[in-house]
């Protein structure tokens, strides 16, 4: 209940702000994407994990109006590297929770907010879990209203859900990202390479981008690439950082 009443006055006091981590192409690591994740600095005390606040935000319902806020600035930001980096401008993503996809009034704002800021919609991706979406219904429809705005939609941790490959038939999502677990397995056995391959052939075969995430280790990365993976993210490229550590990455890649 504390925790409750510190987000909702941290939320009205301007205590979060947004890390980004780059989402880079294999082999040469130019950044095509980044990955929005919220941060809170409470000014008497540490900084307070997501893993932490998100799960209590999402059962006070404070969710709905961070996860705003978190939309509102990534696509403030994000119509910044448009104006700036054109066409090569990074797409960004924003992890949209399971409560947020069941509140009809998403897609409205997500579309009234990319048009305040003159933001073409493929410069942004939802990143939605299997499980908000498994049981069809509302959660489902609101996915397809966000895909006929022309946004894209990452399947976030793919692989570790219930439902991964039904759900591929009936949720037009554009990203696969595949969880970390498969990455970290990567191991140069049959068995883990042989998984990690399937989950690149099933995107490529389906149309889809696939993200390998929580890369490491250079060894992975090449491993990667070689297992058709043409996207990647994870500490071996950067670690999540302030909006200015893409712009300094951006003007090195030009
Ligand atoms: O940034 P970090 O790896 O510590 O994030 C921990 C968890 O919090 C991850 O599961 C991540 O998806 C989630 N998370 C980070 N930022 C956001 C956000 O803006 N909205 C939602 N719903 N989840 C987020
Ligand atoms: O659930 P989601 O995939 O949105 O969570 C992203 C989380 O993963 C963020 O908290 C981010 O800090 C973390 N992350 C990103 N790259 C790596 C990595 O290479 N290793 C580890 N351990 N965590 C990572
Ligand atoms: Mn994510
Ligand atoms: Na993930």
């Amino acid at each position: 209940a504390d925790l409750a009443a510190a987000l909702r006055r941290g939320l009205d006091r301007g205590e979060f702000h947004l890390a980004y981590q780059p989402i880079v192409e294999l082999p040469d690591g130019r950044i095509i994407g980044v990955e929005a994740l919220v941060r809170w600095q409470p000014p008497d005390g540490a900084m307070v994990s997501p893993a932490d606040f998100i799960p209590v935000a999402e059962r006070t319902g404070l969710i709905l109006d961070l996860g705003l806020w978190v939309i509102e600035t990534a696509c403030a930001d994000a119509a910044r590297w448009q104006r700036e980096h054109g066409p090569r401008a990074p797409r960004v993503n924003i992890n949209v929770s399971a409560r947020q996809l069941l509140d009809p009034e998403l897609p409205d704002q997500v579309a009234s907010t990319m048009a305040r800021y003159r933001l073409d919609p493929d410069k942004i991706t939802l990143e939605i879990t299997e499980t908000a979406v498994f049981g069809g219904g509302a959660a489902l429809s609101t996915v397809k209203e966000l895909r006929e705005l022309g946004v894209g939609v990452a399947l976030d941790d793919f692989g570790t859900g219930q439902s991964s490959l039904t759900l591929l038939r009936t949720c037009p999502v554009t990203t696969l990202k595949v969880d970390k677990s498969f990455i970290d397995e990567l191991n140069g056995t049959a068995e883990q390479e042989a998984i990690a391959t399937s989950l690149s052939t099933i995107a490529a075969t389906l149309g889809l981008r696939a993200v390998a995430e929580g890369v490491e280790t250079y060894e992975q990365a090449v491993r990667l690439e070689a297992l058709g993976y043409r996207y990647a993210q994870g500490y071996y490229f950067a670690k999540p950082g302030p909006a200015a550590l893409i712009d300094a990455a951006l003007d090195r890649d030009r």
